[in-house]
């Protein structure tokens, strides 16, 4: 929803003039963009990254100039902390809601951007997802869903069939946080290296919040797997893929987008380069030149690298403003009437959505590690 701003009362020609020059620009309406990740907590990095992305596009578009219907838009980025906890999520689904945004790009987790839809759904604004790769996420029935990466269903399968096609893996042992991603990544992995004649040894769980892996991954060891595969995020996966190599377990480390990020290198140490992993999205070298220059915007307006999903949070903002543009309105209901028909080419690519919100050109990167470098293998199309 739009707010209008409030007119300034006439002090003095000059001073208006230098309130305007200072602002950028005499804007007719502030337009807010709601954001959600964890901001503190475990993967607070991963929540900073997703935030600097979508900054990054508020503030280009800024700069721009937006004018919808013949009124100068000012956006503005309502940036919450859900701390990656699902009540907490709800909270700040409602803030955002009594906030007025006119749609939100968020949440990172899959275990908040589930919660956190109904209130959105129920207030008619559009939320984005620019990392949840929970596959229910979009199928509970809302019209307000939408997400930006491909889904657990197809990064599970894409895990399983690498191991067992190019690393010719045969035994491997799963573990899982026991979070709506980490449980349901594992479990698309184990259903499709199973149909695919791999040995399933072992699922285990632990949860979001563990940091000694020891007594598992002793047991682990017992049972002689060729990989481990982890579902869960690079906080707990990085000390558990140095606690196996720390063990003496030489299987190879498999995960999802959770612990494929930039920040694993110093999570897990050496045991990173025994690490394979996949996100649910292009790499940034398959972007080309939009990827490049991207990375280089990125670096220079924050100071720190990419970790994983900002480019497709900044993708996320600009998607919303395509639909402002076509719908020639900010109104939420008009927003969201304009996205089904999405069609956008942006640094991720071009995005269009099926009925669910979800993409219909999804895809699927494998990397490894090299010195600690996160290098792509190979993509996927699902
Ligand atoms: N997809 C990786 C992390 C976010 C989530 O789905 O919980």
């Amino acid at each position: 929803m739009k707010m209008k701003m409030h007119k300034v009362l006439p002090i003095s020609a000059a001073a208006m003039l230098f309130a305007a020059m200072a602002t950028g620009a005499a804007a007719d309406e502030v337009v807010k963009i709601g954001h959600v990740a964890p901001l503190t907590g475990q993967i607070a990095h991963l929540g900073k990254d997703n935030e600097n992305g979508a900054r990054l596009a508020v503030e280009e578009i800024n700069a721009k100039g937006l004018t919808i219907n013949g009124q100068k838009i000012k956006l503005e980025l309502d940036a919450q902390d859900d701390a990656a906890d699902p009540r907490q999520a709800t909270q700040v689904a409602q803030k955002l809601v009594d906030d007025k945004v006119v749609a939100v790009v968020g949440h990172l987790n899959s275990g908040t951007s589930i919660p956190a839809s109904k209130i959105y759904s129920d207030a008619g604004i559009v939320q984005i997802s620019p990392s949840a790769t929970n596959p229910q996420y979009t199928l509970q029935g809302f019209k307000t869903t939408y997400r930006v990466v491909a889904t657990d269903a197809q990064q599970g399968p894409a895990l399983a069939q690498y191991a067992a096609d190019k690393l010719k893996l045969k035994k491997v042992a799963i573990v899982d946080d026991a979070t709506a991603y980490g449980q349901g990544l594992a479990n698309e992995f184990e259903k499709k290296a199973k149909s695919l004649g791999m040995q399933v040894l072992s699922h285990d769980a632990t949860n979001d919040k563990a940091t000694d892996f020891r007594a598992i991954l002793t047991k682990i060891k017992g049972e002689n797997p060729d990989a481990i595969m982890y579902g869960g995020m690079d906080a707990t996966g990085g000390p558990f893929a140095k606690q196996a190599k720390q063990l003496g377990l030489r299987a190879k480390i498999l995960a999802g987008d959770g612990v494929c990020t930039d920040q694993l290198a110093s999570l897990a140490g050496e045991a990173t380069d025994n690490v394979v992993c996949s996100e649910a999205g292009r790499s940034l070298q398959a972007m080309g030149k939009a990827g490049e220059e991207f990375q280089a915007k990125f670096q220079k307006r924050f100071g720190v690298p990419i970790q994983i999903y900002a480019p497709f949070t900044y993708d996320a903002v600009y998607i919303i403003v395509d639909a402002m543009k076509r719908a020639n309105s900010t109104d939420p209901a008009k927003i969201l009437a304009a996205m089904p028909s999405t069609d956008y080419k942006g640094v991720i690519g071009e995005t269009t959505f099926d009925s669910h919100g979800d993409l219909k050109h999804g895809v699927i990167t494998l990397y490894d590690y090299k010195s600690g470098k996160k290098t792509p293998l190979t993509e996927v199309s699902m």
